[in-house]
């Protein structure tokens, strides 16, 4: 007999996939052989998962804390396997990480894969990175550490060489029910006409022809990512089963890789659309009944007024994601930076959406991918300006381009010199790292790049550090991923992660991630919720590179964006109040001077009364 907790689980369930599925003749038989396998893996999850989930029901924002830093990475760049990372959780605890994020390590496709995100077999481990009992034995050793594990789900594609590809390709009407296929043109230059290309360059348009099946095929990545159909219901019982086996191993968070891009409609640009956002509700619906320990972090690079939606709309009752990436107050620091000037990035961090009490943000400098600028479109065409003259200078900033230019980044599928798409380099690279030392563009590269994160830290967010950002390492230059770099420009960034890289020890300590992790978790100002409030723009001036707010009741984050000193008038912003600096305890004067490129965490004895 159904428990009032499973009934009411069951009821929450139809009413988001009956609008989806409803209509179709095996719904009811489908729904219940799907509910049926749930309790399975429900009945299946373990007594130490089973009091994580008691645990953290009691303490619902475990994942917001402020001791929350996030660490991104491939196991085979980081650590060679999966035994090599657990040889590496000592490094992850001294640099204060308290999750960590393994890029896709899940049977990937022979050859091309593109770094893991073309999945062949959701249940094996990538032979070359280990197997599913390293799996185990890593998540324990990281549990073991305070560490939580952070995974890919590659929800809007499978590898061509998935089973259900073999088999649609061998002739099965079942399995190519799983894609979406398309007898001839008509329908593919249809959608061709509102849908984009994410990789114009390299995989430009949305459809593959596929000789064996006589079809075309959906592919919105790569011709061997094959997008599946989730107007076939078996798609998302699927997944969501995939979800929840992953779950009972111990995984903690899902990063839902490309989540806008789940539905698609004739006449829309296919992305983000009210059906995505259905069927990420009903992932979370599952996942909260069976494996409630676990969360959902929301991988979409749009501009923020679409990623808030990825959360789901706390006055209608609804939850979709606990987390989503804010790509855009990332790529707007990183105009900041190339300009000087931080009129993008106070415009981004001004019309960030508020969000539900339980979402956070996923506040980043850098990740695997480039920096996608068109999520910055929406404040750039507010001003009535053109997107590409507006952003071209940024993006040549970051190829190098220009005297004043410390970067060594390169653009990414941008061969049309008057559209501008994305752009690739490590962070230290990008900041200025790789110039020779008497360069006085090489001086302040430290303090940019602990600027830069010093911003995501404090933010209001989970902080998250790209592998190799806390050694600063440059970009990947040897002979090996040359090669793949050639093939795709993203692999620039992925380099093989080299400790003592920089045997400069003065670098070392400029970029001091672990201090700032150490101050943030002291602080609950500076953790995922406490209210964030921009200094006025008369008090800090955008053109002059200055960029603060408050966090919370008693904290005043300060931030320098220019190759100048400056100073900020502290008795305008708070006045009567004393403040001392977070990271050095030294007492600052009513004039806080800041040096070019530094920032500064004050930190108030009595609450700031706001000006
Ligand atoms: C994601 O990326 C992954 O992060 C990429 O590494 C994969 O190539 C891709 O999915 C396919 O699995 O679609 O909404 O511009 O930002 O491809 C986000 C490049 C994505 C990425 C984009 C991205």
């Amino acid at each position: 007999m159904a428990t009032p907790i499973t009934a009411m689980f069951s009821t929450s369930l139809q009413i988001l996939l009956f609008p989806l599925y409803g209509h179709l003749p095996a719904y009811s038989q489908w729904l219940a052989k799907f509910r049926a396998e749930i309790d399975v893996l429900h009945a299946q999850r373990s007594p130490a998962l089973r009091t994580r989930d008691a645990n953290r029901a009691a303490d619902p924002q475990w994942y917001a804390r402020a001791n929350m830093i996030g660490y991104c990475a491939y196991t085979d760049r980081f650590a060679g396997t999966l035994d090599g990372v657990r040889a590496r959780i000592p490094h992850l605890s001294e640099s204060g990480v308290t999750y960590l994020h393994l890029l896709p390590f899940l049977k990937a496709r022979a050859g091309e894969n593109d770094g893991g995100f073309a999945v062949t077999d959701f249940e094996q481990v990538e032979p070359r990175l280990g197997t599913i009992a390293d799996l185990e034995a890593l998540i324990s050793d990281l549990h073991a550490s305070n560490i939580s594990i952070c995974v890919d789900l590659v929800l809007n594609h499978v590898a061509d060489d998935h089973a259900w590809a073999l088999q649609a390709k061998a002739g099965d009407a079942h399995a190519q029910g799983f894609f979406r296929l398309f007898p001839d043109r008509l329908l593919p230059d249809q959608f061709e006409k509102t849908v984009a290309s994410v990789f114009p360059e390299t995989a430009p348009g949305n459809f593959t022809w596929n000789k064996a099946m006589q079809r075309w095929v959906w592919t919105t990545f790569n011709p061997y990512q094959w997008d599946l159909n989730y107007e076939n219901p078996e798609v998302f019982s699927e997944m969501a089963l995939t979800m929840l086996r992953l779950a009972n191993r111990g995984i903690d968070i899902f990063r839902l890789d490309s989540t806008p891009f789940l539905w698609k409609a004739l006449n829309t640009t296919c992305l983000n659309l009210p059906q995505t956002h259905q069927l990420l509700q009903a992932f979370r619906c599952v996942l909260e009944h069976a494996a409630p320990a676990t969360v959902l972090k929301s991988e979409a690079i749009v501009p923020a007024a679409q990623a808030v939606v990825y959360f789901g709309d706390p006055a209608r009752g609804e939850k979709e994601c606990h987390l989503a990436y804010h790509s855009a107050l990332m790529a707007s620091a990183w105009a900041a930076i190339a300009e000087q000037d931080t009129s993008l990035l106070r415009m981004v961090a001004a019309q960030t959406p508020a969000h539900g009490a339980d979402n956070a943000w996923v506040t980043y400098v850098r990740c695997h991918d480039d920096i996608v600028w068109s999520v910055l479109r929406p404040q750039i065409e507010a001003q009535g300006l053109d997107f590409n003259v507006r952003m071209k200078p940024i993006a040549d900033f970051f190829a190098g381009i220009g005297l004043l230019s410390f970067a060594q980044g390169a653009p990414f599928q941008s061969s049309d010199p008057d559209r501008v798409h994305g752009s690739n380099g490590m962070t230290a690279s990008l900041v200025g790292f790789e110039l020779a030392s008497p360069d006085p563009r090489r001086r302040y590269a430290p303090d940019r790049l602990q600027l830069l994160y010093a911003l995501m830290f404090s933010f209001g967010g989970i902080p998250l550090i790209y592998m190799g950002d806390e050694i600063a390492q440059t970009n990947a230059c040897d002979p090996a991923t040359q090669a793949l770099i050639t093939e795709d420009g993203r692999w620039l960034q992925r380099p093989l992660w080299q400790a003592g890289v920089r045997a400069d020890a003065a670098t070392l300590a400029g970029v001091g991630l672990r201090a700032l992790a150490q101050a943030r978790a002291a602080n609950s100002d500076l953790d995922a919720f406490a209210l964030r409030t921009l200094v006025p723009e008369a008090i800090a001036p955008c053109a002059d590179g200055l960029f603060a707010f408050y966090r919370g009741t008693k904290t005043l984050c300060v931030f320098n964006f220019s190759d100048h000193e400056r100073t900020l008038d502290l008795a305008k912003t708070a006045p009567q109040v004393r403040f001392k600096n977070a990271l050095t305890d030294a007492i600052v004067d009513s004039t806080l001077m800041l040096t070019p490129w530094s920032f500064a965490w004050l930190q108030s004895t009595t609450p700031i009364q706001k000006k």
